[in-house]
């Protein structure tokens, strides 16, 4: 593919447009036939590139389908589809619009407040900001009330799903702990689109299945799900993720003379900040998952902690960070890979056992440039765009070879090399 700014611009405007449904974006053709919660937010930064409008609608459309409890659910399921599995009928939320039963990493208020203070039409960004603000908000409390009932400031997630990071190492200890006796046969459809040896085993699959469920079988009463989990991981970068959207949020809300907002994502994000400390490992030079039903840290180098750089954590972490990233860098052709490639572990092609991801890069060169390390994020985006070069707009890639892996024409992806050209 070429290497020209402009023309590989044009390319992954043509993938954005071609996945676009009118008011929301699947993330590719025959693989992913619905709307997804981080893929929508992370794909309305491509599209203001080329049509602000229409990236606010893709968070307008997500938010539309918001739970009265405040939940922002990870799929919505628009228009019906047989492509995928699971569908409507597994999660069977009767919702108006079918939508899944949990949630995705909470990009939208980074995304929003970038949207905003990028946006030329201010009007507009104005109008929309303010439309946002109050839902992005209760998404948040939610999070609070419902993943960290306790009190600790940070979040569970109670699905690898959730997490985004569907069969990363991180979730196998936990994943031990989860049943697969008595769940309903099935038929997957994600083998049938993708090369089975990229995607999740059967045994992984069991389980999300018996999480699904379980939690189906309370009635999808968030109030009752966390205690009923077996899985409950503290994820440092879903955290990460959520701790940077409530200071974005804060500080947009202030803006916008939202000062009650303001408050409340302040005072969520230094409580968060200060409680993600205990997740660090020194010997691994990243963040570790915690095991709160066990309480104790989860041994397994991922990018999951890396993504902390993206939030307000300690100048000195963030250098640590690119530091095991120049280390891993060392073993590897293209980074960040999705696991340190010295982990017996690592699988160059599955998924997110080791492949390179596009907005995962993002999102940790982002906030290692931030950081004052902008020469690790540069490197991090030389890598992207790399990829990008050789083997198109793939989901996902083998950090060895650049194989392209999983679905094709992917819609984040496209957004993506937008911002890295930008
Ligand atoms: C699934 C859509 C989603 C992403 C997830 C990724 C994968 C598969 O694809 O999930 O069946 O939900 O792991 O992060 O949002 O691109």
């Amino acid at each position: 593919m070429t290497t020209d700014k402009a023309a590989l611009r044009n390319l992954a405007i043509d993938v954005l447009k071609e996945n676009d449904q009118g008011d929301y974006t699947i993330p590719t053709k025959g693989l992913y036939p619905f709307q997804w919660n981080w893929d929508s937010c992370l794909t309305a930064l491509g599209q203001a590139h080329f049509d602000e409008a229409r990236a606010w609608q893709e968070i307008e459309t997500l938010f539309a389908h918001q739970w009265p409890d405040g939940m922002v659910p990870h799929i919505v399921f628009h228009v019906y589809s047989d492509g995928y599995f699971p569908g409507p009928d597994v999660w069977d939320t009767k919702r108006p619009t079918a939508t899944s039963g949990i949630t995705q990493p909470a990009v939208a208020g980074f995304a929003v407040k970038r949207l905003f203070e990028r946006a030329k039409d201010r009007a507009l960004a104005e109008e929309k900001a303010r439309l946002l603000l109050p839902k992005i908000d209760k998404w948040h409390d939610w999070f609070y009330r419902n993943r960290d009932p306790r009190g600790e400031g940070l979040v569970a997630i109670l699905h690898p799903w959730e997490a985004g990071r569907d069969n990363s190492v991180d979730w196998d200890e936990a994943f031990e702990r989860v049943p697969t006796d008595g769940i309903t046969p099935y038929t997957r459809r994600d083998t049938q689109h993708a090369d089975p040896a990229h995607r999740p085993t059967k045994a992984q699959y069991d389980r999300y299945l018996w999480l699904v469920e379980k939690f189906r079988s309370l009635g999808w009463d968030n109030t009752r799900l966390h205690d009923a989990s077996p899985l409950q991981v503290i994820d440092p970068g879903f955290n990460a993720i959520l701790l940077r959207a409530c200071a974005d949020l804060a500080a947009l809300a202030e803006t916008l003379g939202e000062t009650a907002i303001a408050a409340a994502n302040r005072a969520r994000a230094e409580k968060g900040i200060a409680a993600l400390d205990a997740l660090w490992s020194d010997s691994h030079g990243l963040y570790l998952c915690k095991d709160r039903t066990t309480g104790r840290l989860i041994d397994s180098a991922s990018l999951g902690g890396m993504l902390p750089a993206l939030a307000d954590i300690p100048a000195s972490r963030a250098a640590a960070i690119a530091r095991t990233i120049e280390r891993w860098s060392a073993k590897v052709k293209f980074i960040v890979p999705s696991q340190d490639p010295d982990d017996p572990r690592f699988e160059a092609k599955r998924y997110w056992r080791g492949p390179v991801w596009l907005v995962t890069n993002y999102m940790i060169a982002d906030g290692l440039a931030a950081n004052g390390e902008s020469a690790v994020a540069e490197q991090i985006r030389g890598s992207s765009l790399d990829l990008i070069t050789q083997s198109g707009f793939a989901e996902y890639y083998d950090p060895i070879t650049a194989e392209p892996c999983g679905g094709g024409r992917f819609t984040w992806t496209a957004a993506m090399v937008l911002e890295f050209l930008a």
